[in-house]
């Protein structure tokens, strides 16, 4: 039950909602009973209550309470519509709670049954604060997937909270075909107009191929990344029980039109399943074992298809130290020589990568990585890139300092990739919800032009490899929401109708 994949929050630009062409799938405001929603439990898991009250209400005079909830996950759910596959979907409803925490996270999620299993999704989060009605509200998709039987939506407060909640005025419209995003044709292609190999983060909803971001795909990127389903929280669940299914939707796409495929992350101290740190096999032996086999089980089934590997992920802390995560704090330092080593030994052509953040913008952790990967080369340890992530916003870290880290790497003898690109448009974590205007998109471009010039003669003076960037339109960014809830961001290339911004032409130019 517990797969969260991405959180994808969606920003509406048009009142979508009034437009003739949509057509309602549900409308329930409780007023005439439960209309179709249900809970999501049973029996054996534990079962939550449903009931229509006219104590609370956020419309009319009364709402659907969802109660005895033991599990998070658990909330109230309907079916979307009988043919809900390749369809774009408005949604809005709002939520309350009167009792428990100060505030509680909603998250709207979708869940798609096939033969294969149940594929759960995070689509939309909104935080809500005690005893004030919240709505939540945006636009989604449900790929166009023919294995999908049934779409099933539903709410729930996946941040371990089973308060007691209510529900109202939910709406979802299948939109009009003419307010769909739409990847636009008649523009240069950006992977024709920079000299590296430039990619996307991507989640398994865009690689179907009826999806208007898998042409924007196929069109300006050459490589691909999972933004999450190549985590080891979604590839092995259980102890030796591996589900392929995401990840390989992600590696066919790309073999399929030709791209590159990047593997993010192999050794990493988040998104891991609960029993990796646990057990009997969770001993300085047992966790090098299952380190062993999972980098191992994985690189000798992409041989060949996938080209680059995150083999370590976010090993330093701030001060440049060695984080201390559970790799470290059971296996010992040597977790990282053995992890290069055994994904060397598993495919001795896959380019090897250390990857981690604020190295441009954090002089410590640029030195820490240095030191590091000078230690690991002078004991022969096969590390072949260091990836800079370059979570970055509109005004740090500066050009120079992009280009002097790239440069400091680079004399390691080794090859520096840049893996998780955006530039958010807020400069600090505090920073409350802006309008985006044409001034910001404009510096914004300025800035992605100068780094991308920066990028460019690293290419050519071969320090530099390729160019990731984490996400294609601003509306499937984790920016959004994060680290301020309800804050949207602009961080990307197209805006959520798919519409090149300013950066974009900024950098063809
Ligand atoms: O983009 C990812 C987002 O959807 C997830 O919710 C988040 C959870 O940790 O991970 C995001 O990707 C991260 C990447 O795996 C590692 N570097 C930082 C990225 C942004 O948090």
């Amino acid at each position: 039950m517990k797969q969260f994949l991405a959180i994808v929050m969606a920003l509406v630009t048009v009142p979508v909602f009034a437009q003739a062409g949509n057509v309602t799938v549900i409308d329930t405001n409780f007023e005439n009973g439960i209309a179709g929603w249900g809970p999501r439990g049973d029996n054996r898991q534990g079962l939550e209550k449903l009931e229509v009250t006219t104590a609370v209400k956020h419309s009319g005079s009364s709402s659907l309470r969802v109660f005895n909830r033991t599990h998070e996950w658990q909330g109230a759910t309907c079916k979307l519509a009988a043919n809900a596959v390749g369809d774009m979907f408005g949604m809005e409803a709002w939520l309350y709670y009167k009792d428990g925490p100060a505030k509680v996270t909603f998250v709207f999620s979708t869940q798609k049954t096939s033969a294969q299993g149940q594929a759960y999704q995070n689509v939309l989060q909104v935080q809500a604060n005690k005893g004030e009605w919240v709505q939540i509200k945006g636009e989604f998709t449900i790929a166009k997937d023919p294995t999908i039987t049934d779409v099933q939506v539903y709410f729930e407060t996946p941040k371990n909270d089973t308060v007691e909640f209510y529900i109202d005025d939910i709406k979802f419209v299948k939109l009009d075909p003419s307010l769909r995003p739409k990847a636009e044709v008649n523009i240069p292609n950006l992977r024709d107009k920079v000299p590296f190999d430039i990619g996307a983060a991507v989640s398994v909803d865009d690689v179907d191929f009826s999806s208007e971001w898998a042409q924007l795909l196929m069109k300006h990127f050459s490589i691909i990344v999972a933004g999450n389903e190549m985590k080891r929280d979604t590839v092995e669940p259980s102890e030796g029980k591996y589900n392929w299914i995401p990840a390989d939707k992600i590696v066919d796409f790309a073999m399929n039109t030709g791209m590159r495929v990047r593997w993010h992350p192999l050794v990493w101290h988040s998104q891991n399943p609960d029993w990796l740190f646990k057990g009997a096999g969770a001993t300085k032996a047992g966790l090098d074992q299952r380190m062993k086999t999972y980098i191992q089980t994985v690189m000798r089934k992409y041989r060949g298809d996938v080209d680059s590997y995150d083999v370590v992920n976010e090993v330093l802390d701030e001060n440049g130290r060695l984080r201390n995560s559970e790799w470290l704090k059971i296996i010992g330092t040597e977790y990282i020589d053995n992890a290069f080593r055994y994904a060397r030994e598993a495919d001795p052509k896959a380019q090897l990568v250390i990857n981690d953040y604020n190295l441009a913008s954090n002089p410590r952790k640029r030195q820490g990585m240095y030191d590091l990967v000078k230690d690991l080369k002078a004991r022969g340890v096969p590390v072949d890139a260091i990836g800079m992530q370059m979570h970055i916003d509109i005004r740090n870290p500066s050009v120079s300092a992009i280009k002097e880290t790239i440069e400091l790497f680079a004399s390691l003898g080794i090859k520096v990739l840049v893996t998780e690109m955006d530039m958010s448009i807020y400069t600090s974590d505090t920073e409350s919800k802006k309008t985006v205007t044409t001034t910001i998109l404009q510096e914004q471009a300025t800035r992605y032009r100068a780094i991308f010039d920066v990028f460019k003669e690293e290419y050519q003076k071969k320090n530099l490899d390729a160019v990731v960037i984490w996400g294609t339109s601003d509306n499937l960014s984790w920016k959004n929401d994060f680290p301020v809830p309800g804050r949207t961001d602009a961080p990307l290339l197209f805006d959520s109708k798919l519409k090149r911004k300013p950066a974009f032409d900024a950098i063809v130019k």
